[in-house]
């Protein structure tokens, strides 16, 4: 007999190689199908917001789906943040989680749909009908509407018999992706767009996440019509190595490609969503830049775009390749404007900082630069949140798209870094997976420190501590509010790391990341953690930016 948890684990297994799982009551039958079948890996979690996490940054890495799966209600509710994190940066996954009981709610079941439903995602529950139908549409409409699906199995037909499966869920029609303009305005939109970009003089071409596989010919495209070209910070890497590269774009910018980027006239935005950190909270811009943005979203993402192009990023710049002709190659780009930006020299003018600040703490600016110089070159990076985020962002060399996973940022989260870097592991286990956290993010997610720990095959963790909520202090602490709820003891993150299995090294000062150098001379195996001192007192240009903003706010 085929169970329906075994039916729907069959599908998993036509669908993808990674599940992200932890098990309870809801989702016993379904791990023990999965691991029983042998189609995918299993990776355990040590908490459930791990699972969904994981399987959100393995998409973020690798462009593929992934399944994750907890129990129900509480194992539910833990997964929610990262759910919702999901929901909101478009990434598609399932999510199989244990249902209510067919003959209804028990005293401890919530309406798991509603808040699949609040959070931004779908759901569906299987029956025994047809598990294996409900489980393929499941993948289907994340795939196709690129988001989150909560797949419920109903408790008390986990272990029942499924149904040799009957067509009833193929004759449900799938949700069509959100609607766009028509086919034919937006040939007239290109049309436009090719006139802008034509007539610019400083002509600036920004890429995100969704540009990915356009990369190659938006190169051609900048080439063409004498563009200088800069990336989202998520999708830093998407043109290494190029000439005329501004590297990150917005409150992670280096001071002088910032400066070039607000004297663009005509920014084409492929494939980035222009949330707050790319566009410096409004500041990256000039006022008077005409903005032309592709995107997959039927609609623009901020206010400030001036010609919206609704499609996929390839595609469209194919056609703008069509129509524009191209200008005579220039070595002075900008009418001489931009020649600091050539060799891609501008990304690393940064302040290295002189190793220890005024308070005798670590500069986490010349650790940052240091460890850039270390760490092997084939590397991703997983983000936490908090204030350190303009540290690596800022300092690290990427070497190729979809090298820097930030899970948590479009929800505003912290504490999912630990959690989703086991994901980014799995996607690219060939590389050198370097996880930044502060302590407040990396208490929070601590649990899944033991699953990186496990999962990872060469792994540095950077813990940015300074003993305190940084970006609160910067935020709050500076304008008077009371600080006490803002300080974390000094923890040492090194016996935490040792605890879960892995090494650990106080760092104090630029000479204890020596120990850094060793293990990458040793082969950089096994997960290496970094408890990085570092002083509260050097606060990174992003955090300034919004400090005045909220100032003048005030
Ligand atoms: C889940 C969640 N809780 C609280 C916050 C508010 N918050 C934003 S940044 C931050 C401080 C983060 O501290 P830490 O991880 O030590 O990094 P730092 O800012 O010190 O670099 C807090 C509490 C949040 N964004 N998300």
């Amino acid at each position: 007999m085929t169970t329906v948890s075994a039916a729907v684990a069959e599908v998993i297994g036509d669908h993808t190689t990674e599940v992200f799982a932890l098990m309870g009551n809801g989702n016993a039958y379904l791990t023990d199908a999965l691991a029983r079948q042998g189609r995918v890996r299993i990776t355990a979690l040590r908490h459930e917001a791990g699972t969904v996490a994981s399987a959100d940054a393995y998409h973020r890495v690798s462009r593929r789906i992934a399944a994750a799966t907890t129990t129900y209600g509480p194992g539910y509710t833990n997964a929610l943040t990262p759910l919702a994190e999901a929901a909101m940066a478009r990434t598609p996954l399932v999510f199989v989680v244990g249902g209510e009981p067919t003959t209804g709610r028990r005293p401890w079941d919530l309406d798991q749909a509603a808040l699949a439903e609040t959070v931004g995602a779908r759901s569906l529950a299987v029956d025994t009908a047809s598990p294996r139908a409900a489980t393929r549409r499941a993948f289907e409409i994340a795939s196709v509407q690129r988001r989150p699906v909560v797949l419920f199995i109903p408790y008390d037909i986990a272990a029942a018999e499924a149904a040799e499966e009957f067509a009833g869920w193929e004759n449900v029609p799938l949700p069509a992706p959100a609607a766009g303009p028509a086919e034919g305005s937006v040939l007239a939109d290109v049309a436009a767009a090719a006139d802008l970009l034509a007539a610019s003089r400083r002509p600036l071409v920004l890429a995100g996440r969704g540009a990915r596989d356009a990369a190659g010919k938006l190169g051609e495209l900048a080439d063409r019509i004498g563009a200088l070209t800069v990336s989202s910070a998520p999708a830093r890497g998407t043109f290494a190595g190029r000439e005329w590269d501004l590297g990150v774009c917005g409150g992670f910018a280096s001071e002088d490609s910032s400066k070039l980027i607000r004297q663009a006239d005509v920014v084409l935005v492929v494939g980035a969503g222009m949330n707050q950190f790319t566009t410096a909270f409004g500041t990256q811009f000039s006022p008077e830049a005409i903005l032309i943005q592709i995107d997959l979203e039927p609609h623009p993402t901020n206010p400030r775009v001036d010609r919206f192009l609704h499609g996929d990023a390839e595609t469209i710049t194919d056609a703008l390749l069509e129509s524009l002709a191209p200008r005579p190659a220039r070595d002075d780009r900008w009418d001489g404007v931009a020649t600091q930006a050539r060799g891609s020299r501008l990304t690393f003018s940064r302040d290295r900082g002189t190793g220890l600040a005024a308070d005798g703490r670590l500069d986490p600016r010349s650790a940052v630069a240091r460890l850039n110089d270390i760490l092997p070159a084939n590397r991703q990076v997983v983000s936490d949140g908090g204030h350190f985020i303009g540290w690596a962002n800022s300092y690290f060399d990427l070497p190729a798209p979809d090298s820097l996973a930030l899970v948590g940022t479009h929800f505003q989260s912290i504490g999912l870094g630990f959690p989703s870097a086991p994901g980014a592991v799995r996607a690219r286990p060939e590389a050198t997976t370097v996880v930044v956290t502060g302590d407040g993010g990396g208490i929070m997610g601590l649990p899944d420190l033991d699953s990186l720990i496990r999962t990872a095959r060469s792994c540095v963790v950077l813990v940015f501590n300074d003993a305190c909520y940084g970006a609160e202090i910067h935020q709050y602490g500076s304008r008077g509010l009371h600080a006490d709820i803002m300080q974390i003891d000094q923890a040492d993150f090194t016996k935490l790391a040792e605890g879960f299995g892995a090494a650990g090294v106080v760092v104090q000062t630029l000479d204890d990341l020596d120990a850094a150098e060793r293990w990458v001379e040793a082969g950089a195996r096994g997960t290496l953690l970094l408890d990085l001192r570092i002083s509260n007192t050097v606060v990174a240009p992003y955090i300034q930016e919004i400090i005045e903003l909220t100032l003048k706010k005030d």
